[in-house]
């Protein structure tokens, strides 16, 4: 899906700005609240989650749907163009009406969707209203739990449940980062003429030092294709009139971490016009490497979150631009879109600055047991959701030059039960091959579990693993945490497959210390960091280090979460921790490239 743009064919505009919003009372629907203004509307700031827009509990622990509506004009001048609007995601699930009439649905909190709305528009004034629904289940992902009782202030369950001290919230999220919802990216409404360009795949190759860039455009209409290569001076470099295809760019500029070079594809069909930016790169893995331009590439970062005070997971190019300095910064090279796709002007960003992507699904929680005592497993899950996310993630990031494997999943408890577990995750990763035309490496990332038991994590093109020895096991042990860490990496090695860390860390208050190194202390999250990285260089086939967490983010509340999770090395608004500072030291000493060289 194309990331709709302004120039001399295309109109574009943007929604954002202050919606009327209420939150639903049980019969919205009932009352047509989708077709006549609210009955009782407050503003709501869009894109970002209502969450923490108010100082009520009602609007953090919501419970089901909300409503944001938008009065909306359009220009004469752009009527006789197609209107299409555009969401760039609407957390967890949207159904859109304009005038009453339902224009689209959307199930998935992270990725875009678009209507065309030529013929459902009226002269003047329409009404616009998206109805988003929070809830998390065993149908959704990320996956939650639907137990059925209580929830937050609702009535208490049976006398007998409550003296039992059975406490089920009906609506669970089975992952570690608070559920936000709202309209999180922006709403806009772009023109193309009838017949337009609806789609373009771009691969690159190299040939000693010239480029190869493949190409198709996929258009609706019978115009004539007019396209040109622009390179990073903007000069043109090559021309076609082929719909598809394939260009040689002679001593091409490499799209490379850290020197980001990116060229243009300048297409004009007919009257439409789209400019479509890419890098000249290739991506391997071979043998237990990870070659980026045929070169050996060592990953130093973190996973993230999409997290802020007030804007929630809401869309913050502020804080996308100020993270992308920190990592700068940091001397790291990369991050993993832990654990949904992350906004495209995040992804945009990182092409320009240089860094290089995990593309990560928001399949988080997929929890089984023992075959015994969890007969249906994977089965409860629903896989057809699941292959749609993937399918969508990489038809929107396929040319991002920043993203050099997809994860298709996060922490699936792969070795409860293997052959399920195989039998589920084998084929989402083949489709994840088939879908995308540049055939990047596939994985999915495991946690910390009986290993040798699990089958799935070989059977992907990279090791990806989370490992919490010295945290959630060891805790306080560093020495015994290196131990355990150095014998599982042994049975790794063995595989012959590149292996990465994608998550380890300590939560750390900031400002705690301690001269002898305790947990949640700043000391010891440095130490921390310090042990494992002493077990990770000893380790040849080891092709990244990715810590967990960038900073620290919102979580559910729980026992476990003293105002979230804190494993940040940058407290949520953006303060070093005394770790962040020892891995700006090691980071700079990592070359991006032929670090291992065994
Ligand atoms: C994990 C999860 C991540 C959590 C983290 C933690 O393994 O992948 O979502 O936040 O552990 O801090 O417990």
């Amino acid at each position: 899906m194309l990331y709709p743009i302004l120039n001399d064919a295309r109109a574009l505009i943007d929604l954002s700005g202050l919606w009327k919003f209420q939150m639903d009372n049980g019969h919205g629907f009932q009352e047509n609240w989708m077709a006549e203004p609210l009955p009782d509307p407050e503003w709501m700031a869009v894109p970002a989650s209502y969450n923490d827009q108010k100082e009520n509990v009602k609007y953090r622990d919501h419970y089901g749907w909300v409503f944001y509506q938008k009065e909306i004009e359009i220009p004469g001048t752009m009527l006789s163009q197609r209107i299409v609007l555009r969401f760039g995601s609407v957390t967890q699930k949207a159904k859109v009406y304009l005038n009453g009439k339902l224009i689209c649905e959307h199930v998935g909190g992270f990725l875009p969707f678009e209507a065309e709305i030529t013929n459902a528009l009226i002269k003047g004034k329409n009404i616009l209203c998206v109805a988003v629904d929070n809830k998390v289940n065993h149908s959704t992902l990320p996956v939650g739990k639907e137990s059925g009782s209580a929830f937050f202030g609702s009535d208490l369950p049976d006398i007998e449940s409550v003296r039992r001290m059975e406490h089920k919230p009906a609506n669970l999220p089975n992952f570690d980062f608070f559920n936000y919802a709202g309209i999180h990216r922006p709403v806009k409404i772009y023109t193309t003429p009838q017949s337009y360009i609806k789609d373009i795949s771009i691969v690159t190759d190299l040939e000693e030092k010239d480029g190869i860039v493949q190409y198709a455009v996929e258009c609706t209409g019978n115009e004539k294709i007019e396209i040109r290569i622009l390179d990073p001076q903007g000069q043109a470099v090559a021309e076609t009139e082929e719909k598809s295809g394939s260009l040689r760019i002679p001593n091409a500029e490499l799209w490379e971490p850290g020197h980001p070079r990116l060229y243009t594809a300048d297409i004009r069909y007919g009257e439409d016009h789209y400019t479509q930016k890419f890098g000249i790169r290739t991506v391997k893995v071979a043998g237990d490497k990870f070659l980026i331009n045929g070169k050996p590439f060592y990953f130093k970062g973190f996973g993230k979150h999409e997290d802020s005070a007030f804007h929630g997971r809401g869309l913050d190019e502020v804080l996308n631009v100020k993270d992308v300095s920190i990592i700068h910064w940091l001397h790291a090279n990369s991050f993993r879109t832990s654990h949904y796709p992350y906004s495209e002007e995040m992804m945009n960003l990182c092409d320009e600055e240089g860094i290089v992507v995990i593309d990560e699904v928001p399949a988080v929680g997929l929890s089984v047991d023992t075959y015994e005592k969890d007969p249906i497993g994977f089965g409860k899950y629903n896989g057809e959701h699941h292959k749609e996310v993937i399918r969508d993630l990489i038809e929107r990031d396929k040319n991002h030059p920043c993203v050099v494997m997809w994860s298709i999943a996060n922490e699936p408890n792969t070795e409860a039960q293997p052959k399920a577990a195989y039998d589920y995750f084998k084929p989402l990763y083949d489709l994840a091959h088939k879908c995308d035309p540049q055939n990047r490496p596939v994985t999915l990332v495991i946690c910390q579990n009986d290993y040798v038991k699990d089958i799935t994590a070989p059977a992907m093109d990279v090791v990806c693993m989370n490992r919490y020895y010295g945290w959630y096991l060891y805790g306080g042990d560093l020495e015994m945490a290196k131990k355990a860490f150095a014998l599982e990496m042994e049975y790794w090695k063995k595989t012959g497959k590149p292996v990465m860390l994608t998550e380890y860390g300590a939560d750390t208050v900031a400002g705690l210390h301690s001269i002898v190194p305790g947990m949640f202390s700043e000391e010891y999250q440095m130490e921390y960091y310090k042990a494992m990285n002493e077990v990770l260089d000893e380790c040849p086939f080891v092709v990244g280090e990715q810590l967990w967490n960038f900073a620290d983010f919102a979580t559910i509340q729980g026992l476990m979460r003293v105002d979230g999770n804190k494993k940040g090395i940058l407290t949520r608004d953006r303060k070093p921790k005394m770790a962040a500072h020892y891995c700006r030291n090691r980071w700079k000493e990592i070359p991006d490239f032929d670090y291992k060289k065994s």
